[in-house]
């Protein structure tokens, strides 16, 4: 079997969700750090792998794959797990990951990434994501009221994909403590097999 390369950068969210569904997944993988500081994803060789120019990327043999939540679909495919069980569960998995790279990641990405300094924006610009990453939280808190997980009783890649998200939460300065089932979560996400956290499942630079 092929061996999987991821390609992205250790700060970037949506490699970490690609790096932490292997992990759960226990999927090894090799690492090939992209310096998006240096226009690394810009060069017409990463061009080759990603056409959006942005990271992450997945290698698999001859197959080049980007686009996260296309990532994490791929992988509960290839390895049967993490999907869902039956159509209406996989279809379920599908819908919360459109749902999170529209309503959850960019407005809880953004604030981070002005946070941080990676992202210039005023104080209004600040207010305007993190008001939409509040609407957002408001849909997934009330969606874990009564479940364990986002889809059926069991973690599938919509968990990872959101949990990708709001694990930056706190790095932009967005207050989780409203979303009690949320956090509740969040602990029963961190307790998995194979669960990391972003600073350890993403190796700073190439790792074989
Ligand atoms: N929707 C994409 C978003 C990927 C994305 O925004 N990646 C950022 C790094 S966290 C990036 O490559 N930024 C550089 C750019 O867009 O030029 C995904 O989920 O894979």
């Amino acid at each position: 079997m092929s061996k999987l390369t991821l390609y992205g950068i250790w700060l970037s969210g949506p490699t970490y969700k690609a790096g932490l569904a292997l992990s759960l997944m226990g999927q090894p993988f090799a690492y090939k750090h992209v310096d998006l500081r240096a226009g690394a994803h810009k060069q017409p060789d990463y061009l080759a792998i990603n056409r959006f120019g942005q990271v992450p990327a997945l290698v698999d043999g001859d197959l080049k794959l980007c686009q996260s939540g296309s990532i994490l679909l791929y992988l509960a495919d290839k390895f049967g797990k993490m999907g869902g069980k039956t159509p209406e569960e996989k279809a379920r998995v599908r819908e919360w990951l459109f749902w999170e790279s529209d309503r959850l990641a960019p407005n809880v990405y953004r604030p981070r990434a002005i946070k941080r300094g990676f992202m210039k924006a005023d104080d209004n610009v600040y207010n305007l994501y993190t008001g939409l990453a509040n609407d957002a939280l408001k849909v997934l808190d009330a969606a874990l009221a009564n479940s364990s997980f986002l889809v059926g009783n069991e973690p599938t890649v919509a968990d990872v994909a959101a949990y990708g998200d709001v694990a930056y939460a706190e790095e932009g300065a967005i207050d989780l403590d409203p979303y009690a089932h949320v956090k509740a979560w969040m602990s029963r996400v961190e307790k998995l097999p194979g669960f990391k956290k972003y600073e350890d499942v993403l190796p700073k630079q190439d790792a074989a």
